[in-house]
C-alpha cells in the first residue's frame, strides 16, 4: 500500500514535470514532409513551417536523422539557376514563422546511395534548437508536386 502511495506521487511528479517542459516550449513544428526520389538519387529535401511564439529570437542548429549525413540548406539563385549552399543554422525569430520550402530553406538528407525515399516513409528525425533543444519530428514521404519542383 504504501508502496503504491509512492509510486502515484512519482508518476504525479513526472506528469507535471512533462506538463511544464510542454508550456515552455514556443516553437510549432507543422507539416513536416520530404519528397519521394528517384532510384537513383543521392538526397532528398525536407520541408515544414516552423512558428516561435515564444519573445525570445531562437534558431534551428542541427538535425538528426537515420542517414549518412543530414543538412541545413538555402538555396540561392545566380542568373537563374538554383544552387543549393550549407548554412549552420537557420533563424527562428521570435514571433515569426519560418517556411522551409521548395527552392529556399530546406533539410537535406544525403547518402541515400540507392536506398531512395518512397511515398508512405516516414523519416523520424530530431531537430536541434539553440534555445529550445531537441523537439522530434516524423515527416511524410509524399509524391513531389511538380507544379512546384524546383
Ligand atoms: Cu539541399
Amino acid at each position: 500500500m504504501k508502496m503504491n502511495t509512492k509510486t502515484l506521487v512519482i508518476a504525479a511528479l513526472l506528469a507535471s514535470l512533462s506538463a511544464t517542459a510542454q508550456a515552455e516550449s514556443t516553437l510549432t513544428i507543422e507539416n513536416p514532409k520530404a519528397f519521394a526520389t528517384p532510384a537513383t538519387a543521392m538526397s532528398g529535401g525536407g520541408f515544414m513551417q516552423i512558428t516561435n511564439t515564444g519573445p525570445t529570437d531562437d534558431a534551428l542548429i542541427g538535425i538528426q536523422a537515420d542517414f549518412p549525413r543530414v543538412e541545413l540548406h538555402t538555396t540561392e539563385f545566380t542568373d537563374g539557376v538554383a544552387r543549393m549552399m550549407h548554412v549552420d543554422d537557420i533563424a527562428i525569430p521570435a514571433g515569426e514563422t519560418v517556411a522551409l520550402e521548395p527552392g529556399g530553406l530546406h533539410i537535406m538528407f544525403m547518402g541515400l546511395n540507392g536506398d531512395p525515399l518512397e511515398e508512405g516513409e516516414t523519416i523520424p528525425a530530431t531537430l536541434i534548437f539553440k534555445n529550445a533543444g531537441e523537439i522530434a519530428v516524423t515527416f511524410d514521404v509524399v509524391k513531389r508536386d511538380m507544379a512546384h519542383s524546383h
